[in-house]
């Protein structure tokens, strides 16, 4: 690792939603050891504020907190405009926070879930990154860096509507990167396969065993493993953008060829 102050993250701001789990909470702790100064959102404040004195007291960086539902617009706009009238925009803007509902058929899909996915992650990434990109545009620097997934790349039985929101971050991803042509803003996606967090929890609404169950039997992505991507997609020099960048756990080459090597583990992909 580069001592932090020859990171070229060293003392750049960062902002971070769904910090407060899983491979946000990740991003910050890389970050941090490498003298970012970051922004940390989610709605689980206690959590946020729990990594923010540990980050603050291990690595000497500022990292703020803020309670936010990225599904809310005026709270994502009341938060920038008080980062800005506080003359702490970021420098690198990650929109992370996401989930997953189910793994129905549409025909059986529960439409709160859709509307979860949707409003979180593809509405939620585009209000975080209208009301940061016009002060990234103005000062002719900046990186947006998203969260995608392999699930924007190949649909999987049950995926359906998780799938087609990755897939709509994986358009935003291109289609930022053509409205920003001529200016030195960057956006890029990094896109992982199975990360062991609490996504699945989530995904089963607290099913905890049929969550463990995900990750057996084989060796997923730890939130370090994408945590270190990112950092590497965020420190390539200023004329280099990692536009997309796929990453799998070695026993896993698409969605649903998952090598698993013990008998009967897991039910699903
Ligand atoms: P976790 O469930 O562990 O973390 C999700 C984070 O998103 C939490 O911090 C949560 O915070 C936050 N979040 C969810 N909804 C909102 C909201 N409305 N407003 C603000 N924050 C929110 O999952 P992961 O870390 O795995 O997921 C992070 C991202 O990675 C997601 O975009 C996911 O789609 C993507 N991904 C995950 C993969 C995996 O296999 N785990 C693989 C590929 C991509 P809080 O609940 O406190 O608001
Ligand atoms: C999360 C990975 O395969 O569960 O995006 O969709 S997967």
């Amino acid at each position: 690792m580069f001592p932090p102050s020859a990171s070229p993250l060293s003392d750049r701001r960062v902002l971070i939603t769904g910090a407060s789990a899983g491979i946000g909470a990740a991003i910050a702790r890389t970050f941090a050891a490498h003298g970012a100064h970051l922004e940390l959102g989610a709605r689980r404040l206690e959590r946020l504020e729990a990594l923010a004195e540990e980050l603050g007291r291990e690595h000497g960086v500022q990292v703020n907190c803020r309670q936010v539902d990225v599904r809310d617009q005026a709270e994502v706009q009341a938060w920038i405009d008080d980062l800005d009238r506080t003359e702490r925009i970021p420098d690198i803007l990650v929109n992370n926070a996401g989930l997953s509902r189910d793994l129905l058929p549409v025909q059986e899909g529960r439409v709160e879930g859709w509307d979860e996915m949707i409003d979180t992650n593809i509405k939620g990434l585009l209000y975080m990154t209208r009301a940061v990109l016009p002060h990234m545009v103005a000062r002719d620097s900046g990186h947006v860096i998203h969260i995608g997934s392999t699930a924007g790349d190949t649909v999987y039985p049950g995926g359906n509507v998780y799938n087609a929101t990755k897939f709509a971050v994986k358009a935003l991803t291109e289609g930022m990167n053509l409205d920003l042509v001529g200016t030195r803003i960057r956006v890029s996606s990094v896109d992982p396969g199975l990360v062991e967090t609490e996504f699945s929890q989530v995904r089963f609404r607290g099913d905890d065993e049929r969550a463990r169950k995900v990750y057996q039997g084989y060796t997923p992505l730890s939130p370090e493993d994408v945590a270190e991507v990112v950092r590497y997609v965020a420190s390539a020099p200023p004329h280099v953008n990692l536009a997309r960048t796929v990453v799998y756990p070695t026993d896993q080459r698409n969605p649903y060829v998952l090598h698993r090597r013990e008998e009967g583990a897991g039910e699903e992909e």
